[in-house]
């Protein structure tokens, strides 16, 4: 069971005082639910508690999201710089969440660089690259939500938390941890969510809200993968699925269609690592899933520019899609005995 560093927290908590300081907010690149959930969830926990606070997201993200409710302002960096820089140099504490290492914020990087307040983290990805002056990173927690929780938590906070603040946590826990099927095996996980549950939230209704609310050509989109385009590499115990700018269009690609895509395959039967290659202007996005021992961060970061979870990361080529593909092919055998023991440690479990 993992013990929870209660001084780190408090010590990180007094830089939030006096309540006059203004705060930014910023999640990574791409954010998911966890990157939604933990930014706005804190972000209106400290409205509440009376601070000013902005949050700026590199990008856009899924339409699907767009019900949180945020009572901070929410600024897109890539669409509005100018509002964002003003903000961030307004700003005199910056809180990084779910995401250890700068370059996750892709083109806000130097923004973020020449921040000139003071810098907190609070993440549960491996391996931080430090660049916060403080920093709460711990991989043993489901989400970064579930983090921001126990900060709320043990910093007496809990009197500052709504419906609202509770919800966006929700979310964040429900999506990190794939609908509570994946790194729930600590019960903080289930304690903190039964104290989210207190505050009235309806955990039907977010289900619903998040999961049935893809767009017709997503899930065609998904089908397409399935049928047409998953490649079983069976000697590796390993999927692959690759699709390209083309396909995307005819799919009417939005953002986030192709997110969860890569876990599917793990649902066959001795799979155990799933990767999926998806064609962007001047290089290939990959991501990577995997059961058990395998280190889909470990090939990620070796061979792809990335890094993440044991079981779930992210990477990049700058290459055309085929060669990308046909270097991860190439790789694998270099990886046959990770694989199988990987693989053999499952069918015990069976
Ligand atoms: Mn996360």
């Amino acid at each position: 069971m993992k013990t929870v560093d209660t001084e780190l927290f408090k010590t990180i908590g007094s830089v939030l005082d006096p309540i006059e300081k203004k705060i930014v907010i910023v999640p990574h690149h791409n954010p998911d639910g966890d990157a939604i959930g933990s930014a706005i969830g804190l972000g209106n926990l400290l409205i509440n508690r009376g601070h000013k606070v902005v949050i700026i997201f590199p990008n856009d993200y899924p339409a699907y999201y767009n019900w949180i409710e945020s009572k901070a302002k929410t600024v897109i960096y890539n669409s509005q710089k100018k509002i964002a820089k003003r903000e961030l140099e307004a700003g005199d504490i910056l809180i990084c969440v779910d995401f250890n290492d700068i370059s996750r914020v892709g083109n806000m990087e130097k923004s973020l660089q020449n921040f000139e307040g003071q810098k907190i983290l609070i993440d549960h990805h491996p391996e931080p690259k430090v660049f916060c002056d403080f920093l709460i990173s711990d991989t043993t927690y489901s989400s970064t939500s579930e983090m921001v929780f126990d900060f709320i938590s043990i910093l007496d906070f809990e009197k500052f938390v709504d419906k609202s603040v509770a919800e966006s946590l929700y979310v964040g826990i429900m999506t990190d941890t794939g609908s509570f099927s994946h790194n729930i095996s600590e019960p903080n996980t289930f304690k903190v969510i039964s104290n989210l549950l207190k505050f009235d939230i309806n955990a039907d209704e977010i289900h619903a809200k998040v999961y049935h609310n893809y767009s017709a050509s997503r899930m065609r989109l998904l089908g397409y993968c399935l049928n047409q385009k998953m490649e079983i590499l069976e000697e590796y115990q390993t999927a692959v699925i690759s699709i390209t700018q083309d396909e995307l269009k005819n799919f009417n690609f939005a953002p986030g269609d192709t997110e969860g895509l890569v876990n599917y395959p793990l649902s066959i039967s001795g799979i155990v690592f799933s990767v999926l290659f998806i064609e962007k202007e001047g290089h290939v996005k990959l991501s990577f899933r995997s059961k058990g021992l395998f280190p889909a961060n470990q090939l990620a970061a070796n061979h792809f520019n990335g890094g993440g979870h044991l079981n779930a990361a992210g990477g990049e080529d700058f290459d055309e899609l085929e060669n990308s593909l046909l270097k991860f092919k190439q790789l694998l055998p270099d990886y046959l005995h990770q694989l199988t023991k990987a693989s053999n440690e499952l069918k015990k479990l069976v």
